[in-house]
């Protein structure tokens, strides 16, 4: 039941979801699914048929409440705000800050998207989880480099919070959905990678060893009944819960064939690193890793604690 998964990771920079037909500023609501790209929704406001502007000096911004402790990545409806934008490039800079639109930036990302013509729902994956406090206002500022529309709602109803244009007003509310991770990541995560690759289909062989160090806010590994997933690049394997088998040493081992795919894992406790301190070595034969190169985004989840680091992988071509 192992899986493997060759599909590139498709971190789209932006996922589009047009909502609009008729006046340009008129939108219809269309519900996102629930789980994109990168995370799982935790706050959403999806109604409203206006927009305003996004520009520094329009200071535009929308206040939310999350439920839990981090941010990956928040959905925003923009729109062209002049007839002869659509289609051009426009940076947009998205800041997370605490408490007000004046408030410290937890975190921010810029990304240049071609202006949509229609309001349209726009992704924008941080490069890594902004902390929040569950509970607490929190205000997703939203600055373009030319002017766009954010979708706004003059009578919200959003609870968690109000929509800014210069100043904080209880009747607005901008669309957006926040995405949150509910992995732990990794303190640290040190792999070192070897790549055999064979002339032929499915004759490539990959040799993993890396140090491990679970995240404090961890509830710890069970690889006897948790999925543990590594990827290289684009290739992924899943050695489902239930394969590894516990090791006098504290440790866990699976050797077997899962789809074809020869391999040998162990997890290992270093008690002299610390308690949540492990190594993790893999040995596989018979894969198919065409086309890898580097540098290799390297990936280990087990259960829901992940780690991902990208290294420069030692490759030779196998004669
Ligand atoms: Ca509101
Ligand atoms: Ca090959
Ligand atoms: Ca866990």
């Amino acid at each position: 039941m192992l899986t493997i998964n060759k599909s590139l990771k498709t971190f789209g920079k932006f996922c589009l979801v047009l909502v609009t037909v008729g006046l340009i500023l008129s939108l219809t609501i269309t519900s996102p699914s629930s789980v994109r790209a990168h995370g799982t929704i935790d706050q959403s406001y999806l109604f409203g048929t206006a927009a305003l502007c996004t520009l520094p000096s329009c200071l535009t911004g929308q206040e939310f409440t999350p439920t839990v402790s981090n941010l990956v990545a928040v959905d925003l409806f923009l729109v062209s705000f002049s007839p002869t934008l659509p289609g051009s490039p426009v940076s947009v800079t998205v800041n997370i800050r605490a408490a007000t639109i004046a408030g410290s930036i937890l975190g921010t990302k810029t990304q240049i998207i071609a202006a949509p013509a229609v309001v349209s729902q726009v992704h924008f994956d941080f490069d890594s989880p902004i902390p929040l406090t569950p509970g607490v206002i929190h205000v997703i500022q939203v600055q373009s480099s030319s002017n766009l529309g954010w979708g706004a709602d003059f009578c919200g109803v959003y609870p968690g919070g109000v929509g800014i244009q210069v100043f904080p007003n209880p009747c607005l509310d901008f669309k957006f959905v926040t995405y949150f991770s509910s992995v732990t990541a990794f303190a640290s995560f040190s792999p070192q990678v070897e790549l055999s690759l064979g002339p032929n289909l499915n004759d490539d062989e990959l040799e993993l060893k890396a140090n491990f160090t679970l995240g404090s806010q961890t509830n710890g590994i069970n690889p006897l009944t948790e999925d543990v997933t590594l990827g290289v690049g684009s290739f992924s394997i899943t050695i489902p819960a239930d394969s590894f088998e516990a090791t006098p040493d504290g440790g866990f081992k699976f050797e077997g064939t899962i789809d074809n795919i020869i391999l040998e894992a162990k997890i290992t406790p270093l008690p002299s690193l610390g308690l949540s301190s492990f190594s993790f070595k893999l040995e596989s034969e018979n894969l198919n890793l065409s086309g890898i190169s580097n540098p290799v985004t390297t990936e280990l989840t087990i259960g829901d604690d992940q780690g991902s680091s990208t290294v420069t992988a030692e490759i030779e071509p196998e004669n």
